[in-house]
């Protein structure tokens, strides 16, 4: 494999996709070792066939604000990669959304899916629908449209969308609803449901929980735990909820949240109603954490600045792609970080990785460290299928074993010579390997 070439090539076929031609690369510069390998790899050509989504719908959404006018936006569904499983993957709300975006999310959501031991291709969707300041009806309004044109490309067998950034359990009941009464069915077609029409429970919290198990994993290979540490978080959205539970139950104490205003510090930890609060926060559809430092006066809120800044044992980045660059990872390796990892997908750029992987820092990609949402809607899309449901315990023992699984194999398709782990490497070839075997099984398709 000439990685170059290909490289060359897709980007004067995709000119400007920057976070797709980024996850791209990343991935073929961690796998051409094991893809050259195995030459049946590249008679059937597996690289050029991986790399395109299988195909794309795009759409146009118009509906009506509140004042009556008529607004449109544009919608998307990916459909990446179906080997192992029906497509399956977030939809996602904010105005930055694009196609390079979501092509770079579906791309990880591949390899992502096959580490999760589960039946599950890869895809992604959304829109650059703005949910700051709408009203509810306003969101169940664009969600509908919304559904009028994605429900024909969906099903729970053939793709299954849940949650992303913007998306969550409110979103997600406006396009259920629309989608059983355009299919006239009831089934387990997204998951992130409510538990009281086919959710699962420990859902909502799978994503931060199984990114601090995962966290947890890392640690235990230097005999060190989250007891006593210091965790710094960005983000204040679902997975930032979930992980700031998470670390703070195994005794680390979270001392940051972030928004794109900023973000708090708060040196007293942020637990408990501070954690509840959270949530409020992030439902008045208002995209500023500085609200937080008003309602605790232990927390200080910096404008416009990174949590990188503060002096933390462990980072977990949980708000967006690109977030955490080579400063912020220069600062967080001075102030003597052990363990980073991400919570939202390619939070860290590749400089900022690469200064991880010198200093020899426990490193977790993201389609390894928050497999566990995508994990648990795959948990949830079994007990749809079987018409039951698990205990919140059952869910979540099954969550923290796959975590400990795709643990296990990052290390060993990771772990070099003098016994460092490379988690980017590690999760990528093992989640190539699947995918590309169901593949060659199944035929040139
Ligand atoms: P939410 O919408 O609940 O929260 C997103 C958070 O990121 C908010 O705090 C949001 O603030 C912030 N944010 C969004 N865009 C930006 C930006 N451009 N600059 C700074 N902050 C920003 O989404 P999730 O918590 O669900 O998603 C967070 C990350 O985790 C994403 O990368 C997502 O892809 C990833 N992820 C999510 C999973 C899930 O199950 N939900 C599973 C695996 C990964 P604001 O909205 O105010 O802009
Ligand atoms: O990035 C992700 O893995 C998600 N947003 C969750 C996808 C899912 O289908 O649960």
């Amino acid at each position: 494999m000439n990685v170059d070439k290909i490289l060359n090539d897709l980007e004067k076929k995709h000119p400007g996709e920057v976070e797709y031609l980024q996850a791209v690369k990343e991935v073929l510069e961690s796998i051409e070792e094991v893809y050259n390998e195995n030459p049946q790899f590249e008679s059937a050509n597996i690289i050029e066939r991986i790399i395109e989504p299988d195909r794309i719908l795009t759409f146009k959404i118009p509906w009506v604000d509140d004042n009556g006018n008529v607004q449109v936006n544009l919608g998307y569904r990916v459909q990446f990669n179906n080997a192992i499983g029906p497509y399956k993957g977030g939809l996602r709300f904010h105005p930055s959304v694009n196609l390079s975006i979501l092509k770079f999310l579906g791309f990880e959501q591949i390899f992502k899916n096959s580490l999760t031991t589960l039946p599950m291709g890869g895809g992604k969707g959304g829109s650059d629908f703005n949910p700051k300041g709408k009203s509810d009806s306003e969101v169940m309004r664009f969600c509908q449209a919304f559904m009028l044109e994605l429900w024909k490309l969906i099903g729970p067998e053939t793709d299954v969308p849940a949650g992303d950034i913007g998306v969550g359990g409110r979103e997600i009941g406006f396009l259920f609803g629309m989608y059983k009464k355009l299919a006239r069915e009831n089934t387990g077609v997204l998951t992130g449901k409510g538990l009281n029409w086919g959710g699962s429970l420990v859902r909502p919290e799978a994503t931060g929980f199984g990114n601090v198990y995962f966290a947890k994993e890392m640690l235990a290979t230097i005999g060190e735990s989250f007891k006593g540490k210091t965790v710094a978080i960005s983000g204040f959205g679902n997975v930032a909820w979930g992980a700031a539970q998470k670390a703070t139950e195994l005794g680390g104490k979270v001392v940051t949240l972030s928004g794109p205003d900023g973000y708090v510090y708060d040196p007293e930890g942020i637990s408990g109603e501070k954690i509840d609060y959270m949530l409020e926060l992030r439902a008045t559809n208002e995209d500023i954490v500085k609200p937080f430092s008003f309602e605790f006066s232990s927390a200080e809120f910096h404008e416009g600045k990174h949590p990188w800044e503060v002096k933390v044992d462990i980072a977990l980045p949980c708000a967006t792609q690109n977030e955490l660059n080579k400063e912020d990872a220069e600062a967080l390796v001075k102030n003597g970080v052990v363990c980073v990892s991400e919570g939202a997908n390619m939070p860290c750029t590749p400089e900022a990785i690469e200064i991880f992987h010198k200093n020899k820092i426990l490193f977790a990609p993201g389609k390894a460290a928050n497999a566990g949402g995508v994990a648990t809607s795959g948990l949830e899309m079994t007990q749809n299928s079987m018409k039951l449901n698990w205990t919140a315990e059952e869910v979540d023992n099954k969550l923290h074993q796959i975590m400990r699984d795709i643990h296990a194999a990052c290390v060993t398709h990771g772990k070099n010579a003098e016994g460092y782990v490379d988690y980017v490497k590690g999760a990528n070839i093992a989640g190539f390997l699947k995918v590309a075997n169901a593949m060659l099984d199944q035929g040139v398709l």
